[in-house]
């Protein structure tokens, strides 16, 4: 009998976690603490062998390289624009990962106003775990060089596909997302419109990118300044995915199994200059001309007015939020907060046994 009543909660509970596109806001990083609980790399670029140098955060402070806006209460990120490079050093910029990590069944929303462009430049809002490639990496927004169109990619262990997606973008640049398989691009799709990246998203007065990591699958949505829907103004404290339309791209569970090859996500904002993709000649040629560290990186830095990020916010919703209860509330809604909150104790103990 006892285990029959565990049995039914048990199963009440799981549609919810499986099926559930409705998420309560776990985090918010805006305004003056949004610089709070994020770590800064504090090294030379080591991981993609960029000419970029990763500030500590004192650094970044002390050179308003990262700091808050006090007119708009926005973040900036941005490139050392202010300081002649001499030849053989590297330019300073910011590389920063957020201290909590996000497991599956979380969905982040950043509100941007302004992303880095110009030759030489490779930002990227991304997220990935910590042993990658195990557990993933997902690319919500990367560009490079003078590029118009923000490009959507996975990377994984082999065993990951694109199959089947329910997606508006039309650009499919590659479905495998195995790091293995060519050269490490990912299984990529590009967002087709020139306001998702370049000066033609600041001109559209940027706008928000929604990513859902859920046991279904992963998707990205993009919504220009001018098409965010009325749900995200007001400041609310859930959203449902299932209001938001198809997603710009997707990568469904049937082609990548999801809780195999995706774990808990750090977030991460980062740009570097050149190195592995914006300095590859082939990329490089295609939308700037001259040699990229020569040229743009070293010198004048001028070439870094455009090389900023401008965030409003970065919003993380999910499932594990205090903000569900869990007694004294109708029958409906108890069953439910049974289910978050044996969900948060599962997540506890395995945090607890990675701490170990
Ligand atoms: C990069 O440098 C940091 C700091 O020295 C070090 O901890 C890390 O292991 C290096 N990573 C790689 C891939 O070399
Ligand atoms: C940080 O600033 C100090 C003082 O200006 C300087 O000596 C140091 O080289 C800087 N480090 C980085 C990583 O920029
Ligand atoms: C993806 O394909 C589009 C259309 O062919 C192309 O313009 C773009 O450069 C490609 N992006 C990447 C990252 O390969
Ligand atoms: C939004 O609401 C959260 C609490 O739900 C609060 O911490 C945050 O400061 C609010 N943000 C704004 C921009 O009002
Ligand atoms: C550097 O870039 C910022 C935008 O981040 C801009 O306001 C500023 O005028 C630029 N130039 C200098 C010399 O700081
Ligand atoms: C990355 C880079 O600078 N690639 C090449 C682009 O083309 C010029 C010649 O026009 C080469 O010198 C660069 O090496
Ligand atoms: C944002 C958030 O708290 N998401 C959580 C949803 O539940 C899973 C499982 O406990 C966690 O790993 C996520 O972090």
């Amino acid at each position: 009998m006892r285990s029959t009543t565990t049995a039914s909660l048990l199963l009440l509970a799981a549609p919810a976690m499986v099926t559930a596109t409705s998420y309560n806001l776990a985090k918010e990083y805006s305004g003056t603490s949004f610089f709070d609980d994020w770590t800064f790399y504090g090294n030379y670029d080591n991981l993609t062998n960029g000419d970029a140098y990763f500030v500590t955060a004192a650094n970044a402070t002390a050179d308003k390289l990262a700091y808050v806006d006090t007119t708009t209460s926005h973040a900036i990120i941005k490139v050392d624009n202010t300081s002649t490079v001499p030849y053989n050093d590297k330019r300073n910029t910011v590389r920063i990962t957020s201290q909590e990590s996000y497991g599956v069944g979380s969905v982040w929303v950043a509100d941007m106003l302004h992303v880095p462009y110009g030759c030489s430049v490779w930002p990227a809002f991304w997220s990935q775990a910590p042993n990658w490639p195990t557990g993933g990496e997902i690319d919500t927004f990367e560009g490079v060089n003078q590029l118009v169109q923000n490009s959507m990619t996975l990377h994984t262990e082999p065993g990951c596909t694109q199959v089947s997606p329910t997606e508006t973008s039309t650009i499919v640049n590659s479905t495998d997302c195995s790091y293995e398989q060519n050269g490490n691009q990912g299984c990529i799709v590009t967002d087709p419109s020139t306001a998702s990246y370049g000066a033609g998203f600041a001109a559209a007065g940027g706008g928000v990118f929604v990513t859902e990591y859920a046991s279904t699958g992963i998707s990205i949505w993009f919504f220009t300044r001018s098409a965010v829907p009325s749900s995200f103004s007001g400041n609310a404290s859930t959203i449902d995915t299932s209001t938001l339309g198809t997603p710009t791209a997707n990568w469904p569970n049937g082609g990548c199994n999801i809780a195999e090859f995706f774990s808990a996500q750090n977030l991460i904002f980062d740009i570097t200059l050149c190195g592995d993709y914006a300095g590859s000649p082939a990329v490089f040629n295609e939308t700037c001309t001259g040699v990229c560290y020569n040229d743009f990186v070293i010198g004048s830095p001028t070439n870094y007015d455009q090389a900023y990020f401008e965030v409003s916010y970065v919003k993380v919703f999910g499932n594990g939020s205090s903000t569900t209860s869990s007694s004294g509330a109708a029958p409906t809604t108890a069953n439910a907060g049974f289910g978050w909150t044996l969900l948060g104790a599962l997540g506890a103990a395995v945090a607890a046994m990675i701490m170990l």
